[in-house]
Formats: structure tokens, C-alpha cells, sequence
């Protein structure tokens, strides 16, 4: 594949633990760190950054696609040595979707993006995280389960679910209970991501990870998640899709690098998307009478 050293190390820990590290490749990233801090922390409602002594941990803590507001935001999620690299390592080419502000940890249990994020063919997706300032053990860091990428995907079918137009409050919910038995049986041990200002990590679609319990709620916890998804696939949304029927929760998605859609196709080819017909009362009545008389 012509790797570098560097290429080549990451291209081994994300195939055998499901993540890496790296420095984040931007010389300019300490001075658009500080730009989106002073941009975006106004926007987190109910939290008092001037104040040292008071809680950061209440009021609104995430702020999803900034980048559409913030050219900062937008840089770190167009980042072409990013964009080059995750292309590289993949075999397709790679386009960030979305992105996701955090002033302070989340506090998520563990979960995979793959119940969000998926596509077909699967696992063409990853995700990208910024640590925005030294982030230490109180601090509510980031945490994963080395390995826990090459578990069974959970989807619907096998926790015995329908998602198709299914309502959620939390789509990572229904999964929760067949995650913590695959912890169980794999006996794997969380590591926390304990960042320096500037360091990025990669996780894959299917690694198990969250926010740890944030022990200091007097601390920030910047940092910045970009998700990226690669072309020439099908993007849906699993939790709301019953893939064995075909019926997929699909993502109409715009790349953040070149605002350009990336419509669903398969093989090459656009996947059609019904249009929802808005059918004639009338219309649906007859429908109904002729389903009936059949
Ligand atoms: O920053 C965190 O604590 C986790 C964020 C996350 O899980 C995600 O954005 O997918
Ligand atoms: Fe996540």
C-alpha cells in the first residue's frame, strides 16, 4: 500500500485494537482551538467558563454540526492529511458528515457508532477525536474497549428488535444490554483516553467506546468529534432499519470538505429512494377497498 512508518502504525492499531492515536496534522491548531473555545462557548447555555469554581456540567454540553457556522470547526473537519490518510487506509474516499462540540465530557455508557452510522457494504465509517485541552482522569475523558471493534456487531435482528420507523429516545438504548454481555464474555477492560491538547483519536464503526464519569464537574472537557463516512455506499441509521427486509433508515448526506451531496449508491450505481407519495384521500380509500377485496 506504500505506507509510511507512521501510516503503517495506524493501520495496525486500528485493525487489531480498533483505534489510534496521533498528533492532529495541523500546525495552526492551537490558535483555531482557542478561536472555537471563544466562538462556541456562548452557545453552551447555563455554563459560567469564567467561573473556576463553578459546575460545566449543567446546561446544554453539545453542540452538533458547529461547522456549518464556525470555519474552524469546518477546518479540523476537512482536514485534507485526515481526509488523505482515512482514505488511504480504507480504499475509498473519505468525507466528514458531521461533527459534534463538547465543552465537557459526555458521560455516555459505552456504545458503538455502527448503531447510528452504518453502511453497505458495513464498516465504512470512523470517527475522529480532537482533544481540545490536556484532558485528565477527573476530567471525564474519552474511553474504549481495545479490541471490542471485532465483537458481533449487535443489530436488530439480533437482539430481536424492529426498527423501522421505530421512535427512540436514545437510539443506542436497545443495544445496551447485549453490549454489557459481550463485555461479560470477552472479559475486556476499559481504557481511558487520557489526551494532550492537539492529539486526535481514530476509532472504527464498531469499537465500543463512551464518556467516562466526568469526577470534577468544576472542569471543562473540550473537544471535538468529526464522523466521516467513505463513497460509494449505502448510508442508513440501523436502529431505525430492518435490513433483512430492506427496509433501511437512509442518510441523504452532504460532505462537510466540498458541500457536495454523496448520494446512496451501491456498486457504483445511485440507490433509488422512494419519494413519500402523498396519496389522494380518495386514492387511499380505493387502496384500502382493493387490498381488502384480495
Ligand atoms: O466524547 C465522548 O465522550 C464520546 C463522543 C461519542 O461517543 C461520539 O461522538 O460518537
Ligand atoms: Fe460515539
Amino acid at each position: 500500500m506504500g505506507l509510511t512508518a507512521d501510516e503503517k502504525r495506524i493501520a495496525t492499531e486500528l485493525n487489531e485494537r480498533g483505534y489510534s492515536v496521533l498528533d492532529f496534522p495541523d500546525a495552526e491548531i492551537d490558535a483555531k482551538i482557542e478561536r472555537i473555545k471563544a466562538n462556541l462557548g456562548p452557545r453552551y447555555k447555563g455554563i459560567a467558563f469564567d467561573d473556576p469554581k463553578s459546575d460545566k456540567t449543567l446546561g446544554e454540553r453539545r453542540l452538533q454540526d458547529a461547522w456549518k457556522f464556525d470555519d474552524d470547526v469546518r477546518a479540523i473537519a476537512a482536514n485534507q492529511v485526515i481526509i488523505d490518510l482515512l482514505s488511504k487506509l480504507y480504499g475509498r474516499s473519505a468525507f466528514p458528515f458531521q461533527t459534534l462540540n463538547f465543552p465537557v465530557g459526555t458521560q455516555q455508557d459505552a456504545h458503538t457508532d455502527m448503531v447510528h452510522f452504518s453502511s453497505l457494504p458495513e464498516r465504512f465509517m470512523c470517527g475522529v477525536w480532537l482533544a481540545m485541552e490536556d484532558i485528565g482522569a477527573d476530567a471525564g475523558p474519552l474511553f474504549y474497549l481495545p479490541g471490542s471493534h471485532r465483537w458481533l456487531a449487535l443489530t436488530n435482528s439480533i437482539i430481536g428488535r424492529r426498527g423501522h420507523r421505530s421512535t427512540l429516545d436514545s437510539a443506542q438504548a436497545p443495544y445496551a444490554q447485549g453490549w454489557t454481555a459481550l463485555r461479560e464474555v470477552y472479559g475486556a477492560i476499559e481504557e481511558p483516553f487520557l489526551a494532550r491538547k492537539g492529539q486526535a483519536l481514530i476509532w472504527t464503526a464498531n469499537l465500543l467506546h463512551g464518556g467516562s464519569r466526568q469526577i470534577d464537574n468544576t472542569l471543562t472537557r473540550w473537544s471535538q468529534v468529526t464522523h466521516y463516512y467513505f463513497d460509494d455506499c449505502i448510508y442508513y441509521t440501523p436502529a431505525f432499519s430492518d435490513e433483512a427486509l430492506g427496509r433501511l433508515d437512509l442518510r441523504h448526506l452532504t460532505s462537510i470538505a466540498d458541500g457536495l451531496p454523496r448520494p446512496n449508491t451501491y456498486l457504483g450505481e445511485p440507490v433509488e429512494t422512494p419519494a413519500k407519495k402523498k396519496r389522494h384521500p380518495f386514492a387511499k380509500r380505493l387502496i384500502r377497498r382493493l387490498r381488502g377485496l384480495n
